[in-house]
């Protein structure tokens, strides 16, 4: 047998956060540093049986490969009897989701980090799902952390690396080896959920016409399998399309600013019917109209109200979930349809109880993530398959369908500021500053606003009980405006303070007003508040979605 046992000694900063382990590639990089890791993820998991299954594959970014055979030679040294691959070492997030659900796998691990950049001097990070098909809960993720820290000894099967460019079946030692087309289960799969032939008269008709922007990350092959080939979308309809290890220089995030080349054919001369972009592991997404940006909250309640006429959903709503932060527009659309909505912690993860216990069918969050019971992940092309169907169905524009939403609903003027990598210290000063106000201010004027309430956001778990303390702090005016503040989980380089900003506005008349001007008094309110420049020493933000 040709199994080595390594001797190693934990790393300090090992801790997964929103979304599992994302550092910089030059850390992963460490001798010893993935291998503790992943050994330390096997050591928690129970004991893989004779049947249990485990998946591996990541969004093509700069050390995926090598991580792959990394993780694959450990794996085998680890007792796993059978171990799928993505083609090519890629598989999406929700791909990823959908392939452990259909196998009943043990685990499955992605190797991502997201929506941030790649390449020898970005960002590289590893999740793990488990058997309901999405991220570990946190439950688990403590239990590995603590496996990290007491890490003495990982093991490693040590043979050449493997071929996984290949469709084949490969037997090594007592393991079987799987390398699996996940390209064309995930659309056939997606087949069942939506009507299909709705959208293919559409693009036939010949005047409807769209973009899809892969942002030169995992989603292209996805992408243009179901758009182009089974749907019949013209061949100019995906952009970017080809995985790259750095995604061409970009950052695979589809917002407004990092996807501006897509915005702008949007929002310039003879723009597409409708525009779309997903992130670097394809789980986010971006929905554009002609002129029109739909903000992710908004792209939820839409949804919300118009399931019951998909396939798959023809049950209607059982009940739907959106984290904190995110606007509270599909509030209004289930009490409307007198369903229960439920505010969770940032995250997947949260909403993966209350999908098991089918106490939601539907959730979102407002970084660009919607997604439904049909996995444990947020799904970026199932969004945008989802809008296309809609729009098939309705015979109308984006920009008609958002008007008519909020006539009846209401309209939430909602944006997010980002201030990046400001010093860790400043931004928990200022989170402490914030946190020390809380008794003394509701009640108090702020100009036309008067704040009515304010907590630092604790969420108890419905289905186990389970309680999530300090998950941002929350500022709700009387008229229903909302001021969010919360330290980002998932960067890599100092904190990230996100700043969300919510209005309320019921008439119709005042529907069509720019945001950042509507938000512009919430603005001053958040600044007089947290007193952001002084702690951030930022003018103003980063990134504005
Ligand atoms: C961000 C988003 C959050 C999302 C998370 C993972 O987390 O705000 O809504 O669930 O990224 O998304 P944070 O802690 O930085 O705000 V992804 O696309 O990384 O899987
Ligand atoms: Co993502």
């Amino acid at each position: 047998m040709n199994i080595r046992h390594i001797t190693t000694s934990p790393f300090s900063d090992q801790k997964p956060g929103t979304s599992g382990l994302r550092k910089k590639v030059q850390i992963f990089q460490q001798p010893h540093y993935l291998e503790n890791f992943i050994q330390s993820l096997f050591d928690t998991l129970p004991e893989p049986t004779q049947a249990d299954i485990l998946i591996i594959g990541g969004d093509g970014r700069y050390y995926n490969r090598q991580a792959i055979q990394i993780i694959l030679k450990m794996a085998i040294a680890n007792g796993f009897h059978h171990i799928l691959i993505g083609q090519h070492g890629l598989v999406s997030t929700p791909a990823m989701s959908a392939q452990i659900r259909k196998y009943q796998a043990l685990c499955g691990i992605i190797l991502s980090a997201s929506h941030n950049p790649g390449g020898p001097d970005g960002d590289f990070g590893v999740k793990f799902n488990l058997r309901n098909g999405g991220p570990a809960p946190e439950k688990f993720t403590d239990a590995v952390y603590e496996a990290a820290c007491t890490i003495k000894e990982y093991c490693l099967f040590e043979c050449d690396d493997i071929d996984i460019d290949s469709l084949a079946e490969i037997q090594i030692n007592e393991t079987h080896i799987e390398i699996i087309d996940t390209v064309s289960n995930y659309a056939d799969f997606m087949q069942h959920l939506f009507d299909f032939d709705a959208i293919r008269a559409l693009f036939k008709s010949g005047r409807f016409h769209m973009l899809f922007d892969a942002m030169h990350a995992v989603t292209g092959p996805y992408a243009k399998e179901l758009l182009q080939r089974r749907l019949g979308a013209t061949e100019d309809t995906v952009l970017n399309a080809i995985p790259e290890e750095d995604f061409g220089g970009g950052h695979p995030d589809p917002n407004l600013l990092h996807a501006h080349k897509l915005v702008a054919r949007l929002f310039g001369a003879n723009p597409p019917d409708f525009g779309a972009a997903s992130d670097g592991d394809g789980d986010r997404n971006m929905i554009l109209g002609r002129h029109i940006f739909v903000t992710p909250s908004d792209s939820l309640a839409v949804m919300a109200a118009n399931i019951h006429h998909l396939p798959g959903y023809r049950a209607g709503l059982a009940g739907v979930a959106r984290s904190m932060p995110t606007s509270r527009a599909v509030d209004k659309v289930a009490e409307a349809l007198g369903v229960e909505c439920y505010e969770t912690p940032t995250g997947w993860k949260f909403f993966g109880n209350l999908l098991d216990a089918h106490k939601i069918t539907l959730c979102g969050e407002e970084s660009f993530g919607n997604g439904s019971d049909h996995i444990r992940e947020k799904d970026g092309l199932w969004a945008v398959l989802f809008w296309l169907n809609l729009i098939a169905l309705r015979q109308q524009p984006v920009r008609e369908i958002m008007r008519e939403h909020w006539r009846r609903f209401g309209r939430h003027y909602y944006s997010r500021h980002d201030y990046e990598e400001v010093d860790s210290h400043a931004a928990e000063s200022l989170m402490t500053h914030l946190r020390e106000q809380l008794d003394s201010l509701p009640g108090r004027h702020f100009g036309d606003y008067q704040l009515q309430s304010c907590d630092d956001f604790c969420y108890t778990d419905p289905v186990d009980n389970s309680i999530s303390e300090h998950q941002g702090l929350r500022f709700l005016f009387a008229d229903g405006s909302r001021i969010v503040f919360r330290l980002s989980g998932t960067g890599t380089r100092g904190a990230t303070l996100r700043v969300y900003l919510e209005r309320y506005e019921l008439d119709p008349e005042k529907h069509q007003l720019d945001t950042q001007q509507t938000l512009a008094p919430l603005i001053q309110i958040a600044e007089d508040l947290a007193r952001i420049q002084h702690f951030t020493c930022r003018e103003k933000p980063s990134v504005i979605t």
